[in-house]
């Protein structure tokens, strides 16, 4: 049964996921939060990151609620959105923040979903992880290794994020990766990188990414990882990235296999005349929480 969400007038609309109303994004009764964190302290080339959140909300309350492909209506679970975080004073003080409101989530029982944001607000995430989860992976979606041990006078910067991921999970898996500086390789695993160019020729991919994960496994996105044709909205668009329907399918595989503890979809850098990517990254996370729940 659908509701009527459409409340002309209603500001709050905007800034809730799914444009929900009280009975299906009350906190108390959620199974699922999604937390804001518009943060763009440290990125390079195009700012704009700390203006995702509010477009992928926005974008969110258009979306038809009930799933197709599952023949689900998750929303039904409870969709909470949370108070953003807005700790931007340095990229640790955030991350810190993070860690402390994905920590709250978790001890309420909630699917916590974070939604940047740069890819530095992953961190607190991981960390929160880490000390309620003995073993788990974290599974990077990303145009981008984001291996540098320090960037910028910064450990927390976002092009540092797996490098923090290495040290918080049990291990890392890397996927669609097609941009990294040479001392990056000094990190990487070999055998669990992914890189963008290798996955055309390679029908067997998905199910050696699963292979290589713990059964719990931390998603995070980084929304670069997707091809600029369909998703030019990113701080550093790079050419030859996944399509919708192939990240859906791993995804799909993920989930089938492993327990999905949580998710971060990041780097939203919306564009006011295009809207189309602020959608995909709304729709990215309920289908994913279709999966998920279903
Ligand atoms: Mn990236």
């Amino acid at each position: 049964m659908l509701t009527s969400r459409k409340i002309i007038g209603d500001k709050k609309m905007k800034t809730i996921y799914g444009g929900l109303e009280n009975e299906f994004s009350d906190y108390s009764g959620a199974a699922i939060a999604v937390l804001p964190v518009p943060y763009d302290g440290t990125s390079t080339w195009i700012k704009g990151a700390d203006k995702g959140p509010e477009a992928l909300l926005e974008a969110s309350a258009n979306m038809e609620l009930y799933d197709i492909e599952t023949d689900s209506e998750v929303y039904t679970k409870g969709i909470a959105t949370v108070e953003p975080v807005t700790e931007a004073s340095s990229p640790e003080a955030m991350s810190a923040e993070v860690e402390k409101r994905v920590g709250k989530l978790l001890d309420d029982g909630k699917f916590p979903v974070l939604i940047g944001g740069e890819h530095s607000v992953s961190i607190g995430a991981f960390r929160a992880f880490a000390k309620r989860y003995e073993k788990f992976s974290v599974l990077q979606l990303d145009a981008h290794s984001d291996m540098r041990s320090e960037y910028e006078g910064s450990s927390h910067n976002h092009a540092c994020v797996m490098a923090r991921a290495k040290e918080s999970a049990t291990s890392i898996v890397q996927v669609g990766i097609r941009s990294s500086a040479s001392e990056e390789y000094d990190n990487i695993i070999p055998e669990r990188i992914f890189h963008a160019h290798e996955l055309r020729y390679d029908d067997e991919w998905p199910d050696r990414v699963s292979s290589l994960l713990e059964n719990d496994v931390y998603i995070t996105i980084d929304l670069d990882v997707f091809d600029p044709s369909i998703m030019p909205s990113t701080g550093t668009p790079e050419p030859d990235g996944l399509y919708y329907r192939e990240v859906l399918d791993l995804l799909t595989l993920i989930n089938e296999n492993h327990n999905i503890i949580g998710l971060d979809v990041v780097e939203l850098c919306p564009n006011s005349i295009n809207k189309a990517p602020d959608f995909l990254a709304a729709k990215l996370i309920y289908q994913f929480l279709s999966l998920r729940f279903r």
